[in-house]
């Protein structure tokens, strides 16, 4: 089957990229253009026209890349035509109509990349990072992953832990020949070392997950504190409504930004009270869930509404800044109850103290993003097989080896195996489709 897709973003633009990977490619390059494919891996100035009638489409460039030097491994090209979705649409329908082509689906390309060996699990992922990267540093981040520095890790660790199973298996076939005591010994102290690398890999404060997902702050507070127009004020838009009726957000409102180089995430969440509306509860519902899974709560409030009882109380801890906003209705009533968490007094209405607020959530994020040449994990998946490689290591550790060296090779095997998922080195299929539906399509 022969897949073709825009690579290039959706909407108006200059150019826009139509990629096209399969057998079925020469012959969509001969029907296109009405010749033969062009030199290889050259720009060629081209003109494309419908199938059958031979009416100009537009006229762009070509780049034909033979199978196996293609970024998928098998016959590829690159249309760049003007980027006008009626051009897309007429060079996508032309396609469309050579037999066995079909539309790509979400990292569909460098899935095939994978499978015919063209790329690592762990390159795979990172040109998706790479695609979506909003700020330098997850920028940087992609870039580092792709260029081969963690894979470089992961395999080392995954030949050293195959050499040790290779010793327990020679063990078990040749049960009769004494393995030499220097190797057994050589055998525990090698897994434990392994085991410690891979622990201080997994001890790094999840910096790399946390570049790749964004630092996630959750604006939260009682109805009407001004919660929604600090987001507004944050992301230099109105994203989301504010009305001085009590009760306004309901959904969970998301924005990206990137705070001097660090990614973050703000959500600002429906006013926290008891109300009867069954729509308001499910938005408080979501405002605690958010609260719970964050990074930082700024926790609004306003002169009248400070109390901290009840919902606010459990808000208060290390990863809540608490902020009092309208400052400018005068703060003289505020209970010395919040005056002793030394809040931040301000108000978005006169832009008042927004630069303090942003100083102190700088600092939050200074703390957390250490910067560490070290992370080699950017996914939970990752670091889910590494914590799996250390359990079998540790089984195995537990074990006579001398008595019980079946059982012990199997915790070896499959603490390899965690190793293998992670660079796709193991049979992967099940964990293919999680890992490229991230993708968008064209990719
Ligand atoms: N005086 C004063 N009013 C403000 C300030 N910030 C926001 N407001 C007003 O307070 C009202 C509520 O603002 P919102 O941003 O909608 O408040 P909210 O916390 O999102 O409210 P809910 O979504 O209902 O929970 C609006 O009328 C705002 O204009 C401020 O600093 N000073
Ligand atoms: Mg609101």
């Amino acid at each position: 089957m022969t897949i073709y897709a825009l690579s290039s973003g959706p909407g108006i633009s200059g150019l826009a990229v139509i990629r096209v990977s399969g057998p079925e490619t020469k012959r969509i390059i001969e029907n296109l253009t009405n010749s033969p494919p062009p030199k290889p891996r050259y720009a060629t100035l081209k003109k494309f026209s419908k199938i059958n009638t031979n009416e100009l489409i537009d006229e762009g460039i070509l780049l034909w890349f033979p199978g196996p030097q293609s970024y998928t491994g098998e016959d590829m090209a690159e249309f760049h035509v003007h980027g006008s979705r009626a051009v897309i649409e007429a060079i996508h329908a032309a396609i469309s109509k050579i037999g066995d082509c079909r539309l790509a689906e979400p990292g569909e390309f460098t899935k095939i990349a994978f499978q015919n060996g063209k790329i690592n699990l762990l390159k795979a992922e990172s040109i998706s990072d790479l695609i979506s990267a909003e700020t330098e540093m997850q920028r940087q981040q992609a870039i580092k992953i792709m260029s081969g520095k963690s894979l470089e890790k992961f395999n080392d660790l995954r030949n050293r832990l195959l050499k040790i199973l290779s010793n327990v298996e020679a063990k078990i076939d040749f049960p009769e020949e004494d393995l030499p005591d220097e190797i057994i010994k050589n055998i525990k102290i090698e897994s434990k070392k392994i085991k410690e690398e891979i622990q201080k890999i997994l001890s790094d404060n999840k910096v790399g997950e946390l570049i790749r997902e964004g630092f996630k702050i959750a604006i939260v507070g009682p109805a009407n504190a001004g919660k929604s127009s600090l987001l507004n004020f944050l992301s230099n838009r109105d994203v989301a409504i504010v009305s001085e009726i009590a009760g306004t957000t309901r959904d969970v409102i998301e924005v990206h930004l990137n705070l001097d180089g660090y990614p973050v995430t703000i959500s600002d969440t429906a006013g926290i009270r008891d109300s009867k509306d069954e729509i308001e509860r499910k938005g408080v519902k979501l405002a605690l869930k958010k609260a719970e899974n964050s990074d930082l709560n700024i926790i609004l409030i306003e002169p009248k509404s400070a109390d901290f009882t009840g919902f606010l109380n459990d808000l208060v801890n290390e990863k809540g800044l608490i902020v009092v906003n309208k400052s400018d209705l005068g703060i003289e009533k505020i209970d010395q109850e919040i005056k002793k968490y030394k809040p931040i007094y301000l108000s978005v209405k006169e832009e008042k103290n927004l630069d303090v607020l942003i100083k102190a959530i700088k600092e939050k994020l200074k703390k957390k993003f250490i910067k560490s040449d070290d992370v080699l994990i950017t996914r939970e998946r990752h670091r889910q097989n590494l914590e799996q490689c250390v359990f079998h290591l540790n089984n195995f550790e537990k074990k006579n080896s001398l008595e019980e060296f079946d059982k012990a090779s199997e915790d070896l095997r499959l603490a390899t195996r965690h190793l293998g998922v992670i660079v796709g080195k193991v049979d992967v299929e099940e964990i293919l489709g999680s890992i490229f539906n991230d993708f968008c399509i064209g990719k």
